[in-house]
C-alpha cells in the first residue's frame, strides 16, 4: 500500500513552505491594499508562483532541498518587508531599477526607520517557529527518485502553474494593454498577480528592457514623437516673450501641498506668509504633482524638462548619460547665468551629474554653504535661503536660480526645531508634525521673498514656488480627510489631495488671482518657455496661460482632468465633479491610449536618447 506518512514526512519541507508563503502572500496581499484586495481572487495565482518554486526544487537533493526552500523564504520574506517599507513612503512596490539605483532611499535613514513597523517581523515568525520544530520529526526512510520522474514531476508542475497563470495574464493585458511590459502600475499587477508573480516579471521585464534599449528605434517612430512635439508646442500668442530677459528663481519647496495653503487651526493660518504671497500673484489651485519613484529629483526632472518621469526607478541615475533641452539650457543660450541651489550632500539622487547634463552653470550644495543650524535632513531652511540671498545676487543678469528647500522633508520629527505652532489635537500625529514643519517652512520663506522684495529683485524677477510631492503616507490618510472636512477617503478624493501649490509671482504684479486649469509639474516648463521667448520644441506638457482646459497624466497610467478622474489601479472612471462612476465610453478609451502613447513618447526619448538624434537631424 502507498506509504502517506512516509511521503509526508521525506516532503515536509515541501508542504511548509507551500503553505507559510502562501499565507504571506496572501496577508501582504491584504495589508498592501485593503480596498479592493479579495482572498479569492488573488488564491489561484498565488499558489502557481509557489509550485513554480517547487517544480525547480524537485531536483535538489533532500537535504539541500529543504535548505533551498528555507533560504527561498528567507529571501521572499525579505522582499515582502522591505515592499511594505517602501509602499509606506512612495505608494509602490520595489523594482530592479529602483534596487539599481542604490535604494536611495536607504540613505535618507530616519524615513527608513519610521517606515518600518515592527509588526511586520511577523512575516518572519515561521523562520523561527516552525522550522527548528521541523528539525524534531523522526526520520523515515528516503523516497529516492530516478531523474525521469523528477522530470516528470517537474513537467507536471510547470503545466500546472502555467495553466492558472496564462489566462490571468490574458485577462490582463486586454484590460490594460501595456501593463505588463511596462509595468507602470506596478501596484496593480501586485493585486492582480500577487507578489512573486509580479517579482518574477519585474526580473524578466529589467532583462529585456536592458535588451531592448539597445536595440534601435525605428525611424518611423521617431519621426512620430518629433512630429507630436512640434504640434504639441505649436505657437502660442498670449504674453509670448512677456518676461524676456527678466531673472528667473524657482523655489521648489520640499513637501509643501495644497491642503496646507490657506488652512487654519485654531484660528491660526498654518502658511501665513503664502497664503499673503499668493495675493500679489497668480495661484493655479488644480496642480498635481506627477513624481514616480524619483522623489524630490523627479519634480525636478519634469519641472525643468517637461518630460516624464522613469516609468521604474529615478531619471536622474537612469538617464544621467542623455543630452536634455533643460530650461537652463535655453535660457543659457539666451544668455542667461544658471545656478542650482540646495543645502545637502552634492551627489544626494545623483544630482552632481545629472545638472551637467542639465547644463546648469553653478551648483551651490551643502559644501557651498556654513552648516551652522541644522533641522531634519540637514541644514535649516532658515539658514540655507538667508545664505542663498548672496549666491543669487552674486549670479550675472539675466539668471535662473533653482532654489530647493530641504526641512520639511518626512518624516517631520524635528519638532522641538519648528517652533511652537500649535496643532491642537493633532499633536504629535504625523499630520500635526508635518503642519508645524510646513508652517516653520513658511516663516523662512516669508523672510527669503520679503528680502527680495527689499533687496529689489522681485520687481526683475519671475519668482515660481511650487511643492514637489506628498507630505502625507497613505496610511494617515483618514486623519487628512477629517482634516480637510472630507467625509471618507475614496480614489477620487485621494487624488483631490494630491495637489500642490504653483505660485507664479510677475515683476510688474500685472497678472494676479486664481488659475484653476487642470495641471501639473509637465506643464511649468511650457509655461515658462512661453513667457521668456525660448520657443523650445521638445516640451510634453502645455503652456498654462494659453490653454482653456488641461489634463494630468501620472506615470501609472492615470490621468484627472475637470470631468473625469481615471485611475489605472482599479481601471474605474469617475465624474469628478460629482463623485460617480462612469462606464467606459470610446472616448474615455480613446483617452486612456493617448495618456499611454504620451507616457510611451517619453519613454522612447528617454530610452534612446532622442533628444540628440533630433539635434544631429
Ligand atoms: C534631499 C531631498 C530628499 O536632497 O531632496 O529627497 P526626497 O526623499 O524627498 O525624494
Ligand atoms: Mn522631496
Amino acid at each position: 500500500m502507498f506509504n502517506f506518512k512516509k511521503l509526508f514526512i521525506n516532503y515536509i519541507d515541501i508542504f511548509v513552505f507551500f503553505f507559510v508563503i502562501l499565507a504571506k502572500i496572501l496577508t501582504y496581499g491584504k495589508q498592501l491594499d485593503s480596498l479592493y484586495f479579495s482572498y479569492s481572487a488573488i488564491l489561484p495565482q498565488a499558489i502557481a508562483s509557489i509550485i513554480l518554486i517547487i517544480a525547480f526544487s524537485i531536483f535538489i537533493r533532500d537535504k539541500h532541498r529543504s535548505k533551498f526552500l528555507f533560504a527561498c523564504n528567507v529571501f521572499i520574506t525579505l522582499i515582502i518587508i522591505s515592499d511594505l517599507t517602501y509602499f509606506r513612503y512612495f505608494k509602490d512596490v520595489i523594482s530592479i531599477p529602483v534596487l539599481i539605483n542604490g535604494l536611495m532611499l536607504g540613505a535618507v535613514g530616519g524615513s527608513v526607520n519610521s517606515l518600518f513597523h515592527v509588526k511586520d517581523l511577523f512575516y518572519g515568525l515561521d523562520l523561527i517557529t516552525i522550522y527548528p520544530l521541523l528539525k524534531l520529526i523522526p526520520k523515515t526512510e528516503q523516497i529516492v527518485l530516478k531523474l525521469k520522474s523528477k522530470a516528470e514531476i517537474f513537467s507536471f508542475l510547470i503545466i500546472i502553474s502555467t495553466s492558472i497563470i496564462s489566462p490571468k495574464l490574458y485577462e490582463l493585458s486586454i484590460d490594460q494593454p501595456r501593463l505588463i511590459s511596462s509595468m507602470y502600475n506596478r501596484v496593480f499587477v501586485v493585486e492582480k498577480l500577487g507578489t512573486l508573480n509580479y517579482h518574477y516579471l519585474d526580473v524578466y521585464n529589467s532583462l529585456s528592457a536592458s535588451i531592448t534599449k539597445r536595440i534601435p528605434i525605428s525611424k518611423a517612430k521617431e519621426d512620430q514623437i518629433q512630429t507630436f512635439l512640434l504640434t504639441n508646442s505649436s505657437a502660442t500668442n498670449n504674453y509670448y516673450g512677456k518676461e524676456k530677459g527678466k531673472n528667473l528663481i524657482i523655489i521648489q519647496v520640499e513637501a509643501l501641498q495644497q491642503f496646507a495653503i490657506n488652512s487654519t487651526i485654531e484660528g491660526k493660518e498654518v502658511t501665513p506668509n503664502l497664503n499673503k504671497f499668493l495675493g500679489r500673484s497668480l495661484y493655479f489651485d488644480n496642480y498635481f504633482y506627477q513624481v514616480a519613484a524619483g522623489g524630490t529629483s523627479d519634480a525636478e526632472f519634469i519641472s525643468n524638462n517637461s518630460l516624464y518621469p522613469a516609468a521604474s526607478g529615478a531619471a536622474y541615475f537612469l538617464y544621467a548619460g542623455n543630452e536634455f533641452n533643460s530650461l537652463s539650457k535655453e535660457l543659457k543660450s539666451q544668455g542667461y547665468d544658471t545656478a542650482v541651489l540646495h543645502g545637502y550632500k552634492e551627489n544626494f539622487w545623483n544630482r552632481n551629474e545629472i545638472y551637467k547634463k542639465f547644463q546648469f552653470n553653478n551648483f551651490f550644495s551643502e559644501k557651498s554653504y556654513n552648516i551652522d543650524e541644522t533641522v531634519g535632513l540637514g541644514l535649516s531652511d532658515k539658514s540655507f535661503l538667508d545664505q542663498s540671498i548672496d549666491k543669487i545676487k552674486s549670479l550675472n543678469k539675466p539668471y535662473y536660480s533653482f532654489v530647493i528647500t530641504l526641512s520639511s522633508h518626512f518624516p517631520y520629527d524635528d519638532v522641538k526645531k519648528y517652533g511652537n505652532f500649535n496643532v491642537g489635537s493633532m499633536d504629535g500625529t504625523q499630520l500635526g508634525n508635518y503642519l508645524k514643519a510646513i508652517h516653520y517652512t513658511d516663516e523662512q520663506l516669508g523672510m527669503f521673498l520679503q528680502r527680495l522684495d527689499s533687496e529689489g529683485i522681485l520687481k526683475d524677477s519671475v519668482v515660481v514656488l511650487y511643492g514637489d510631492h506628498s507630505a502625507i503616507t497613505k496610511d494617515n490618510a483618514e486623519q487628512l480627510a477629517k482634516f480637510e472636512n472630507i467625509e471618507g477617503v475614496n480614489d477620487l478624493s485621494w487624488i483631490k489631495l494630491q495637489k500642490v501649490p504653483l505660485i507664479v509671482h510677475f515683476p510688474d504684479e500685472s497678472i494676479k488671482g486664481v488659475n484653476s486649469i487642470y495641471s501639473g509639474q509637465i506643464d511649468l516648463y511650457p509655461t515658462l518657455s512661453n513667457l521668456f521667448g525660448l520657443n523650445v520644441k521638445s516640451l510634453m506638457g502645455q503652456d498654462l496661460l494659453n490653454s482653456n482646459s488641461g489634463n494630468v497624466i501620472f506615470r501609472n497610467g492615470s490621468f484627472i482632468n475637470d470631468s473625469v478622474y481615471y485611475t489605472s489601479q482599479s481601471n474605474t472612471y469617475y465624474n469628478v465633479k460629482t463623485g460617480e462612476k462612469l462606464a467606459e465610453t470610446a472616448e474615455l478609451k480613446d483617452r486612456k491610449e493617448d495618456t499611454l502613447n504620451k507616457l510611451n513618447y517619453s519613454d522612447s526619448i528617454l530610452n534612446h536618447n532622442l533628444f540628440k538624434t533630433f539635434e544631429n537631424k
